[in-house]
């Protein structure tokens, strides 16, 4: 793709983006159905079935040569990311959105032969739109987000993390992670994988550190990072596959190995 249809497919995305939040702020207040997936707190919603079929239909009929990646299974079956292929999350955040009415976004990461070109994360209460291209910077509605601080400390650093992170669990010991929460200045978790990294991208937070995130969760996420010189790896610090489930840590370049290395001990 070249750098003037980069500009095109970058502004239609953004329209159907707004879009789709337009049409999520107006069906919020009529009831809705209300379903569990593979747990009683894994909720899905039919607005998010909804917002994802109009994605996946728009795509498809704009871009027939283009392939789509959704959390709701209207998308396609990957089995590579060969070509140009949208990453979508209709919205991340579905239980704020049942709960809380708030704190849920729509994240679209679009990835030609598996590099992240275009990212998009919408705030679709507050109206905040992330917006970056690869290469050009990362946005905040109309303003460009500055290069995060290199001089940060651990100490000094707030770090997004559920705290379920910090209690017996499969993925990760635990006491280095309490660790963590004990060294670092603040933890946050606000339920949103995508607003997380979008915190991250202006600065609000310095990391954001989660064993389990799919693709649609990251996709996003990881092109803003890049654009302010965040970086984005697994837990054991290797690169994240975006056909697979990661864990993730995303944060300042300052802070990273340290985090790693000091405080991530992964269970086999
Ligand atoms: P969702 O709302 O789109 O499901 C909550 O801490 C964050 O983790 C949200 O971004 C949520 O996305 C995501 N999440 C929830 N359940 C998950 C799961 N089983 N695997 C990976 N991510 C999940
Ligand atoms: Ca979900
Ligand atoms: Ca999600
Ligand atoms: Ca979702």
């Amino acid at each position: 793709m070249n750098d003037q249809q980069k500009q095109l497919i970058f502004d239609q995305a953004k329209q159907w983006i707004l879009e789709a939040g337009e049409r999520i702020r107006t069906k919020m207040h009529e009831p809705f159905v209300i379903e569990t997936k593979s747990t009683p707190d894994d909720l899905v919603t039919e607005i998010d079935q909804q917002t994802e079929q109009f994605f996946a239909k728009n795509i498809r009929e704009t871009y027939p040569d283009h392939r789509v990646l959704g959390e709701e299974g209207f998308g396609d079956e990957l089995e590579d990311l060969n070509g140009v292929v949208w990453i979508v999350d209709p919205i991340d955040g579905t239980m704020n959105f049942v709960h809380q009415k708030q704190n849920f976004a729509i994240s679209v990461g679009i990835y030609k032969d598996g590099v992240g070109e275009i990212g998009f994360i919408y705030d679709v209460m507050g109206d905040v739109l992330f917006q970056a291209k690869r290469g050009e910077g990362a946005y905040k509605n109309d303003q460009k987000l500055a290069e995060l601080s290199s001089d940060v400390l651990l100490e000094q650093s707030i770090v997004g993390l559920n705290a379920f992170w910090t209690t017996e669990n499969p993925r990760v010991n635990k006491e280095g992670i309490q660790e963590l929460v004990r060294k670092v200045r603040g933890t946050r978790s606000y339920g949103s994988a995508a607003l997380e990294f979008a915190y991250v991208v202006e600065g609000n937070m310095d990391a954001y550190v989660t064993m389990r995130l799919a693709p649609w969760d990251v996709a996003a996420g990881i092109v803003l990072l890049n654009e302010v010189g965040g970086i984005t790896t697994k837990a054991d610090g290797s690169e994240v596959n975006m056909l697979k489930t990661n864990s993730i840590i995303a944060s300042n370049r300052a802070i990273h190995s340290e985090i790693i290395d000091k405080h991530i001990e992964l269970k086999k």
